[in-house]
């Protein structure tokens, strides 16, 4: 069976930033488990956090998957490794960083998995490109829209 509704968060602010968002997809897209439904522009956003840093380009994907949650997140982790992201220090630069925004309705909190994405909903470097693939899509936790938590921003 195919989950819909799962959403994806990807960014990178290191080195060729849209070639790794771009193969990102392609991997994406290749695998029997995942179809790509929709996918936002890539979006010029202000780092936030270390200030310092590069700006970074973000983007929303939408997929469905037969993928568990525990295996989605495990083949966002291969390929942020392929793409060679290095696992510095929280929050440090990286080359690509895919984060499970959404699994449908599904409300999971576990050590090393929570969704949906427990900063998603103040990020407007999430709620941006997001809102433009999903935005009557609704918050499994406060039911409302990400077209409505963006406005309020
Ligand atoms: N990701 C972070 C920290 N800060 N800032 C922007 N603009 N975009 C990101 O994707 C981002 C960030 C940690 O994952
Ligand atoms: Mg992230
Ligand atoms: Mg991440």
């Amino acid at each position: 069976m195919m989950q819909g509704n799962v959403f994806l968060g990807l960014g990178s602010n290191l080195g060729e930033r849209e070639t790794y968002l771009e193969n990102a997809i392609s991997l994406f897209a290749a695998m029997d488990e995942i179809n790509v439904i929709a996918r936002s522009a890539m979006l010029q956003t202000e780092p936030v956090g270390d200030v310092t840093q590069p700006m970074y380009l973000n983007m929303a994907v939408a997929i469905e998957t037969s993928f568990s949650p525990h295996e989605l997140l495990a083949v966002c982790l291969a390929i942020e490794l392929s793409q060679g992201r290095e696992r510095v220090e929280k929050w440090a630069s990286r080359t690509l960083d895919i984060d499970i925004l959404f699994y449908g309705n599904l409300v999971l909190k576990e050590d090393g998995l929570v969704i949906p994405h427990p900063e998603a909903h103040h990020r407007v470097f999430v709620l941006q490109p997001l809102a433009e693939i999903a935005g009557s899509f609704e918050h499994p936790v406060s039911k409302k829209r990400i077209s409505a938590i963006l406005q309020r921003l």
